[in-house]
């Protein structure tokens, strides 16, 4: 017996409507002691699954508020338990009070993700799934909601279980040449098993492959924009921000302090930093600044360098190309709208992605969004293939990918079907960890815990 949670499940914040969600073994006669139908026969009690009802919700001193109720009846409701979600009106105080008679007719408060996480113990969902319901919810752009719609319709879940299939089907190979060693088992070649390992890792590493760039989608990116002074960098924050956010002046070292900001650029969420242009310097303040760009340049995963195109290159920015990491800089040559004079060879031959821009106009900024697309590896997600999303499921991939590497080895050197089937009966292990099909109580706990009350 399960016991009857409920908890709102929109923001509590006036709003057009608001959603009371109940769940458990009782859900609906919970419900059906605080709802009266408009029409008496149309007790929540007497409803089939899938039914909604208009009435009103009441308490001991009479009616709080309108409502439609829809009776969800298991195992076919989100949890896989009987089920009532109460449309109310969205307001604070009739939700509050709609929820204290809920309480007082029975049910407990929800825990944050405790009906996604009875939908997981109820067999509804597999952990990829109930972490993609967070990620679908936290997307905050067309790619990352896509992704996260696949993932939660099962699209990790799938490609997992292929894996997993292929390594159960080994492992009853190798069982049944341990226990029968001495009958032709047709499919235990050497090479045939060596085969399907390989496509098993390569299956894991492809998965693998895709964590990074789901990252960025779901995380956003630091990025910092460094260069000379006066080469522009203020004005490309200004454009990517949509605002004047920083101080702009034709004076070198205007910008002294970090200025911050979060943009997007196409499906990339990038915390940008503006910082102050990076060169010697007498002037203490300006010296600082300059310190505080380095330090940044550090710790950034996305470096995008601007360099005046109109003036040939300085030692200035000379010295600071020496310092940029190789595989994580854009080169934004600014001022294409003024007489060209650097030189491009030279800086075609330093980095992988060159853009041209006018930061005045916006001339080059589709071009940028294309190379932070490239260099964060977001243009290779589609929305539609699977991709892991947390650090759980990169691990525990990882760790399924290393043991069928392992597997490989041992039978390349030649060890016993039984040295073999220690490692792919690793690789299982993580695969299955990943699913939650055998997660400890504490993994799920971990999962579950960051999730929001009422969902
Ligand atoms: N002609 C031209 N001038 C620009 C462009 N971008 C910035 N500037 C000017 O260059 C000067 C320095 O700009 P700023 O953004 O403060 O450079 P920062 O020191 O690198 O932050 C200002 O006078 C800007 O108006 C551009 O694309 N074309
Ligand atoms: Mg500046």
């Amino acid at each position: 017996m399960s016991t009857v949670i409920a908890a709102i499940a929109t923001p509590i914040a006036p709003a057009g409507l608001g959603v009371i969600r109940l769940s458990g073994d009782g859900a609906i006669e919970v419900a059906a002691r605080v709802f009266r139908p408009l029409y008496e026969e149309r007790q929540l009690t007497s409803l089939n699954g899938y039914t909604a009802v208009y009435g009103h919700v009441i308490d001991g001193e009479g009616d709080i508020d309108e409502c439609v109720a829809t009776v969800f009846r298991a195992p076919h409701s989100y949890t896989g338990e009987d089920v009532v979600e109460l449309s109310c009106h969205g307001g604070v105080y009739l939700l509050q009070r709609t929820l204290r008679a809920l309480l007082e007719a029975g049910a407990v408060p929800a825990g944050a993700g405790e009906f996604t996480r009875r939908a997981f113990e109820n067999g509804k969902l597999d952990l990829t799934r109930a972490e993609a319901v967070m990620d679908l919810i936290a997307a905050d752009g067309r790619l990352a909601a896509k992704t996260a719609l696949a993932a939660r319709e099962g699209a990790v879940f799938r490609r997992l279980q292929a894996v997993k299939e292929s390594l159960v089907g080994l492992q009853a190979q190798f069982s049944a040449f341990v226990d029968y060693p001495d009958d032709d088992i047709p499919d235990l070649s050497p090479a045939a098993l060596d085969a399907s390992l390989a496509a098993a890792e390569q299956e894991l590493s492809a998965l693998l492959a895709t964590y990074d760039a789901g990252r960025v989608l779901r995380k956003g990116v630091d990025t910092v924009i460094v260069g000379s002074p006066n080469v522009g960098k203020s004005t490309l924050m200004n454009l990517l921000s949509g605002c004047e956010r920083s101080i702009v002046t034709d004076v070198a070292g205007t910008t002294r302090d970090v200025v911050e900001e979060t943009v997007r650029v196409g499906e990339v969420c990038l915390r940008l930093a503006d910082t102050a242009g990076i060169r010697d310097t007498a002037d203490a303040v300006e010296a600082i600044g300059v310190q505080r760009s380095r330090r940044r340049l550090e710790t950034a995963a996305l470096v995008l360098a601007v360099f005046d195109g109109s003036r040939p290159l300085d030692d200035d920015d000379r010295r600071l190309i020496a310092q940029l990491p190789r595989d994580t800089a854009i080169a934004v040559v600014n001022k294409q709208d003024l007489p060209q004079k650097i030189d491009k060879e030279y800086i075609e031959s330093i980095f992988q992605q060159i853009v041209y821009t006018d930061a005045h106009t916006g001339t080059g900024l589709s071009a940028l969004t294309a190379a932070v697309a490239h260099i964060t590896g977001v243009h290779r997600l589609t929305g539609e293939q699977p991709v892991l999303v947390t650090e759980r499921q990169r691990s525990c991939a990882h760790r399924a990918w290393q043991c069928v590497q392992e597997a490989r080895r041992a039978m390349a050197d030649g060890m016993t079907l039984d040295a073999v089937s220690v490692s792919t009966d690793g690789a299982l292990t993580a695969i299955l960890e990943l699913t939650g099909e055998r997660a400890t109580e504490a993994v799920v706990d971990g999962i579950f815990a960051r999730f929001c009350v009422g969902k």
